[in-house]
């Protein structure tokens, strides 16, 4: 019985950035937990590949190659989608970049993107799935936040903003969404290895403070966040409503 409250059997996922890196991890992991999942991203090219991919293990798997940061082109997407696949249950706004520098240096170009792909995306993207879901009276919303949804640190103060913003959109959400059956949580990647850390894994000294800072003393792999977007996804987390979850080796909870 237990475990089957973990299973995603007849569920449709639509996981946004799921391309590559963490979302497509996410995207390969609801799938083996029984979901069709939809794939996201800009690049049709990313897209196909991660298709043929999943359909190869014998999993339902879809493609929406659209802009979250485009309003109209995400409403359009997201009628597409339902249309043509079916309601969406889940939706896991992964989308996301980060740009790095000196905060007196930043360029305004650079926090216009961030604000854009890190935030706007997810008001676009969560309204045009959660007004669908509303009168469906279930739904489940799982937003990435970051350690940097709780902490800072020097050269991403654009990152860290957005990312705290991410952490109070779950938390308005859960306020308002619940009382229809749609629980919204959130989870807080640590240091993973990923295409958009590549230049901290190679700066031996940071990678280096990396392993002292974290508990687990090393970098997490991007499987390492499958359990929580299954959790967060499926029934086990019926109660749970508002909740940022770490997923960073200790690191949030240590000095
Ligand atoms: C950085 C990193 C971090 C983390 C990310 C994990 O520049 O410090 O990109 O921001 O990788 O926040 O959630």
């Amino acid at each position: 019985m237990s475990l089957s409250l973990f299973s995603l059997e007849g569920k449709i996922a639509l996981i946004t950035g799921s391309g590559q890196g963490i979302g497509l991890a996410m995207a390969e992991g609801l799938s083996e937990a029984g979901a069709h999942v939809v794939l996201n991203g800009r690049d049709k090219g990313k897209l196909e590949t991660a298709r043929a991919a999943i359909a190869n293990s014998g999993r339902k798997v879809s493609i929406s190659a659209f802009d979250v940061t485009e309003q109209a082109v995400v409403e359009a997407a997201i009628a597409t989608i339902e249309a043509e696949v079916g309601p969406i249950d889940i939706l896991i706004n992964n989308a996301g970049t980060q740009k790095r520098a000196p905060f007196t240096e930043f360029p305004a170009e650079d926090w216009h993107d961030l604000i854009n792909t890190n935030l706007h995306s997810v008001f676009y993207v969560t309204q045009a799935v959660t007004k669908r879901m509303v009168p469906r009276g279930r739904g489940k919303i799982v937003n990435i936040g970051s350690v940097m949804s709780e902490l800072g640190r020097p050269t991403i103060v654009p990152y860290t903003a957005t990312k705290g913003a991410v952490k109070m959109m779950t938390r308005g959400l859960a306020a308002e969404l619940g009382k229809h059956n749609i629980q919204t949580n959130a989870i807080g990647p640590g240091y993973i290895v990923t295409e958009l850390n590549k230049a901290l894994i190679a700066d031996e000294t940071f990678s280096g403070w990396v392993k002292s800072r974290t508990p687990a003393g090393r970098w997490g792999e991007t499987k390492e966040l499958v359990g929580a977007a299954i959790f967060l996804s499926s029934a086990a987390s019926d109660y749970v409503n508002g909740h940022l979850l770490m997923v960073d080796g200790g690191l949030t909870s240590v000095v």
